[in-house]
């Protein structure tokens, strides 16, 4: 079996892989095992099922062999790098479990990335192929991935998933049903390899790039299903975009399908097409961000829906759930409120589907593992009394140790003795359940969407208008933050408008989401009065100011 590390992954120090491994924690099992072991315990049961599909366990199996076979004819090899942006499709597991199966590592990207994003993650993980869709909600991501693979060497691969066999693709783009071939030998795996690529939020050097194990990322993903209380009835319904670790792992679809339950999945998560998932699939879980469980409790308030009776849970996660939403989630919707705090970098909280209601209305729960380990600490690095707000640091068994080849954001984001500083203000209950109060850092979480203020300031000091810029997040009642610019102009008689400066964004090829809610003109940025202001202090005075006005 090879046992050599991938470079640029760090992995756990021996002494705590071998304890992880003999708590039980890490099995030794990869992702394709558990799909082999699903597909032979109950190979008719459906896996998957979304408006075109419908898929047991033994054709999932199947096609995802036989998708492995076809890649590994194209070259494709153990370790190499694959952009996959897809949509939320049937086609999204299979390309992902056949990925899986050649040990090539999925890079996880979003429907709404754009060149922006995708030649810095492309450029950072020397991907060699992409794996896309076609024009899809009227966008041509097929066109998109040849303009990235002409701005990126390592990238050879263009391949379209696409129900219209006669589409026209671009010149070297490959419609991936050429390579669904008869399904031949595979390699043999280790499952301490790295399976897959995470994305963190933005950033404006090098991409943040999350290198996730079988060993640990199955932890998660089998601890979540228990804490989640799945099983072979489980129809969990995927809204959210699951390149997203939060309906990918948080139980989300590989909770599923390693509970042997099914994965249904919906193009957008409206109420108008989610509800009715709801009822034609008989979902019984699903994850939601706050700004979308407004959405459906508010629908679900004036009556007149579809069956919503097989729900059973309905979780809240990404961003801060206020309490009042919390309240209303359970009665509107017949179900139970579970809130989830996690990271693409490991740690996830979960109340408990018996907790009491106050530690389901007013915490972001605990840790989903007894191994895990969370600390509130102060500026210096101590301890603060339990109740009281601290950073949030935390380590355990499937909290990564360092960022795929970075070693500035590890020396940032990491303390010296392996803990991850997740940047998040908590308070820790004396019962162990966590309050998130903020962010230490300087991002703007737009309903669970995070936007670095210091990727989009970039973005706007290009903008010929703009002289400097600060952004924040300001207090809104649906999004919980809105993204607000505060901008000097060049010229005070020709000032940036909203409008102006989201066009000029958009065009140089960002992510929507991420595009500003309001502009303020200024003329000046105010003082601290400590002579130099940095932008972390700017930032930190202007949120003080929107927070009283
Ligand atoms: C999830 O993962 P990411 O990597 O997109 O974002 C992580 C950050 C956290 O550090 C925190 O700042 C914020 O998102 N966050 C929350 C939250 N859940 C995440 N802030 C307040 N309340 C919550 N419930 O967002 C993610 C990953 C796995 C499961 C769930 C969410």
């Amino acid at each position: 079996m090879p046992s050599t590390v991938l470079p640029g992954f760090t992995p756990w120090p021996e002494a705590a892989a071998q304890r992880y491994r003999e708590l039980g924690c890490w099995t030794g099992e990869t992702f394709g095992d558990v799909l082999t072991a699903r597909a032979a315990a109950t190979p008719e049961a459906i896996a998957v099922v979304d408006d075109n599909h419908r898929w047991t366990y033994a054709e999932l199996d199947r096609r995802s062999r036989s998708l492995a076979t076809g890649l590994a004819r194209l070259g494709i090899a153990r370790r190499d790098r694959v952009l996959v942006q897809l949509p939320n499709r049937a086609e999204f597991v299979e390309t992902v479990f056949a990925l899986f199966r050649l040990g090539a590592l999925p890079v996880f990207c979003l429907p709404a990335h754009r060149q922006a994003e995708l030649v810095p993650i492309a450029t950072a993980s020397a991907a060699t192929a992409i794996v896309t869709s076609g024009v899809h909600q009227r966008f041509d991501y097929a066109a998109l991935a040849d303009s990235i693979r002409v701005q990126v060497d390592s990238l050879h691969h263009i391949l379209v998933v696409t129900d219209d066999a006669d589409a026209a693709l671009p010149q070297g783009a490959r419609d991936i049903a050429e390579f669904r071939d008869e399904p031949g030998e595979l390699p043999a795996l280790d499952a301490s390899d790295v399976a897959f690529l995470q994305l963190s939020g933005g950033s404006t050097g090098v991409p943040k790039l999350i290198p996730r194990t079988h060993d640990d990322y199955l932890f998660s993903v089998r601890r979540s299903a228990e804490v989640c209380e799945l099983g072979p009835d489980t129809v969990y319904l995927a809204t959210l975009p699951i390149a997203h670790n939060f309906p990918m792992s948080s139980p989300g679809i590989l909770g599923a399908l390693w509970a042997g339950g099914t994965v249904a999945m919906t193009p957008d998560p409206t109420p108008a097409t989610a509800f009715a998932a709801i009822e034609k699939f008989g979902v019984t879980i699903t994850g939601l961000v706050p700004p979308l469980a407004r959405l459906w409790v508010e629908r679900a308030e004036k009556g007149g829906t579809p069956d919503l009776s097989s729900l059973r849970v309905v979780q809240v996660g990404g961003a801060r759930c206020q309490e009042e939403l919390a309240r209303r989630v359970g009665p509107a919707l017949g179900v139970t409120l579970q809130q989830v705090f996690g990271m693409a970098e490991g740690l996830v909280c979960y109340t408990r589907l018996d907790d009491p209601i106050d530690v389901v209305i007013a915490t972001q729960g605990r840790p989903m593992s007894e191994y895990d380990e969370v600390k509130a600490v102060d500026d210096d690095g101590n301890e603060v009394p339990p109740g009281t707000d601290g950073n949030l640091i935390t380590q355990g068994p499937y909290t990564i140790r360092g960022y795929y080849d970075n070693a500035e954001a590890d020396a940032r984001s990491f303390t010296a003795d392996g803990w991850y500083r997740t940047g998040d203000i908590v308070r820790i209950r004396p019962d162990g359940n966590l309050v998130v109060q903020g962010r230490a850092g300087d991002w703007v979480n737009r309903g669970g969407e995070k936007v670095s203020a210091e990727e989009l300031e970039a973005h706007l000091l290009e903008h010929p208008g703009i002289r400097d810029a600060i952004i924040i997040g300001t207090p809104d009642p649906v999004l919980g933050q809105r993204i607000s610019a505060f901008v000097q102009p060049v010229d005070p008689e020709n000032k940036p408008t909203l409008t102006t400066v989201r066009a000029f964004v958009r065009g140089r090829g960002v992510a929507a989401w991420k595009m500003p809610d309001a502009v303020v003109v200024v003329d000046d940025f105010p003082e601290t009065g400590v002579g130099k202001t940095s932008r972390k202090e700017l930032r930190q005075l202007l949120a003080e100011r929107a927070a009283v006005s």
